[in-house]
């Protein structure tokens, strides 16, 4: 679900691919100088996504206004993440 009243992008997966997504809303906004932040949340099994590392890199690299919060509940769906990640922990 999304509304543009609320600047509440619909949902395409709450995976990496939601990620790209808001890369592209911050570099629209900083193309246009617009003074907005844009904030995405996903879950530590994203992490595992090639979508996620591609999108946390251009965000970096291209200085986009982005926030990306990633929730560690200790699980991808019934999978504990030392199963999925060789990380000790998810920041
Ligand atoms: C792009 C994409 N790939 C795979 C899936 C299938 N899928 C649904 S939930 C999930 C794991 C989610 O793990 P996590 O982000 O930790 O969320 P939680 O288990 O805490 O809900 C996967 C791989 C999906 N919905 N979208």
């Amino acid at each position: 679900m999304g509304t543009q009243e609320f600047h509440i992008v619909g949902m395409i997966s709450h995976l990496g691919p939601q990620m790209g997504v808001a890369d592209g809303v911050a570099l629209g906004n900083l193309l246009k100088k617009n003074p907005h932040v844009t904030a995405v949340f996903t879950g530590d099994g994203a992490s595992s996504e090639g979508d996620f590392h591609e999108s946390i890199n251009v965000a970096a690299v291209w200085d986009l206004p982005v926030i990306f919060v990633i929730e560690n509940n200790g699980y991808t769906v019934s999978v504990r993440p030392v199963r999925t990640v060789s990380l000790q922990t998810i920041y």
